[in-house]
């Protein structure tokens, strides 16, 4: 029934909020609802941070809205914990899906004490160890080969862990997104791809970014399957999502998942007004009326059990409430210190770091600079 490299996005409701394939019976009202809140708060955790970036409290973020079904569906399709992360920059909702707490990913934006990585990453490019979600890195595409490698290892050492790795429409078309593929698919490794084709890179529009008629039939070429899904549909989202993390599980090889979605923010506070340049407000408000989280409130009414918008009000507040409260207990524990730069490589420090640490020191003029709180 779920079959890879179709011509039209894989969907099981339809834009309006109505089932156009038999809906799955794990899909109750209470599933609908609780993969509701968690798109809902993801989307309002982007609002505050947006806020935070705008107070100059942070100085980089790259919002998710509107591709929330897309996240929030593939975080359902994992084992946290278990299966590993290569996730990129724009994956904070996959990241809040998967249980990572918002004082970590606030933690890591404000480079704060209790920031995982004590500040010295760029803002908004978290890791989280026990969840198996690895570091982000900014340079496109670069974590697919190590993906590949993650999973090549899994196959090797004959576990039952997955790698999962995601990339924008954009990172396809770097040398790094063809290796790793072609790696993984040469070897047979347990890794899926998936795709979030929000159809832009920053102001480069997918039909100026390849010929391909679609990302996933790229899959073609190294040996593995290609899936379109329509990603803003939840439910398609985790159908599909279940059904290929299943495939992959079971050794059948790599796959390529991609989700058909949109951005409906600025790619970043890079370029916060410079999108009315390349994109048309029509185009925007087109996608808008496909968000996929009024999708999944049709669908409740069509059910016959819809939400209490005093309910989605409440949620809101308190997802605000959870922002705020993790904005100042990341910002109590103060900013690290100069010295955290010789911390956290070696086991035992080595001589010539010893040296120009006592360099510096000297040069602050003081034997206990600390952490500035
Ligand atoms: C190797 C490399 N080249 C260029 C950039 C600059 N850059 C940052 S984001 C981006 C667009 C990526 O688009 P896409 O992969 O579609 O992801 P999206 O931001 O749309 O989610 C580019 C070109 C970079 N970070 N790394
Ligand atoms: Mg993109």
């Amino acid at each position: 029934m779920i079959q890879p490299f179709t011509s039209d996005p894989l969907r099981w409701v339809s834009e309006d909020g109505q089932p156009i394939r038999e809906l799955p019976a794990r899909f109750t009202p209470e599933l609908l609802r609780e993969l509701h809140r968690q798109m809902v708060r993801a989307r309002e955790f982007d609002k505050k941070l947006v806020t935070l970036l705008r107070q100059g409290r942070t100085t980089f973020y790259a919002q998710a809205s509107g591709m929330e079904a897309t996240q929030v569906g593939l975080a359902h399709s994992l084992r946290v914990g278990h299966d590993w992360v290569w996730p990129y920059y724009r994956d904070h909702t996959l990241g809040l899906a998967m249980g990572v707490s918002m004082l970590d990913i606030v933690s890591q934006c404000l480079g704060t004490n209790s920031d995982l990585c004590r500040g010295r990453q760029m803002p908004h490019h978290f890791g989280v160890a026990d969840k198996r979600f690895v570091s982000i890195s900014s340079s496109i595409a670069s974590q697919v080969p190590p993906a590949a490698g993650t999973a090549m290892a899994q196959k090797y050492l004959g576990t039952d862990e997955i790698t999962v790795c995601t990339f924008g429409d954009g990172a396809t078309s770097e040398g790094d997104w063809h290796a790793g593929l072609n790696m993984a698919g040469a070897s047979g490794a347990p890794c899926l791809f998936v795709c979030e084709n929000n159809q832009w890179a920053i102001s480069t529009h997918l039909r100026e970014q390849t010929a391909s008629e679609t990302i996933h039939i790229k899959a073609k070429a190294y040996g593995m399957p290609g899936y379109y899904v329509d990603g803003n549909d939840i439910v398609a989202v985790m159908e599909v999502m279940g059904h290929v993390a299943e495939r992959v599980r079971a050794g059948e090889g790599p796959a390529l998942v991609e989700c058909l979605t949109y951005r409906i923010g600025s790619h970043s506070n890079a370029d916060a007004d410079a999108e009315k340049h390349y994109r048309t407000r029509e185009e925007v408000a087109e996608w808008e009326a496909r968000d996929p989280i009024t999708r999944v409130e049709r669908l409740l009414e069509h059910l016959g059990a819809p939400i209490d918008p005093q309910e989605i009000r409440d949620l809101v507040a308190a997802t605000h409430r959870e922002v705020d409260e993790a904005v100042l207990t990341a910002e109590a524990t103060g900013q690290p210190g100069w010295e955290i730069m010789f911390e956290d490589v070696y086991g035992d420090k080595p001589v010539h770091l010893e040296l120009q640490e006592d360099f510096l020191r000297a040069e602050q003029g003081t034997a206990t600079t600390g952490g500035r709180a």
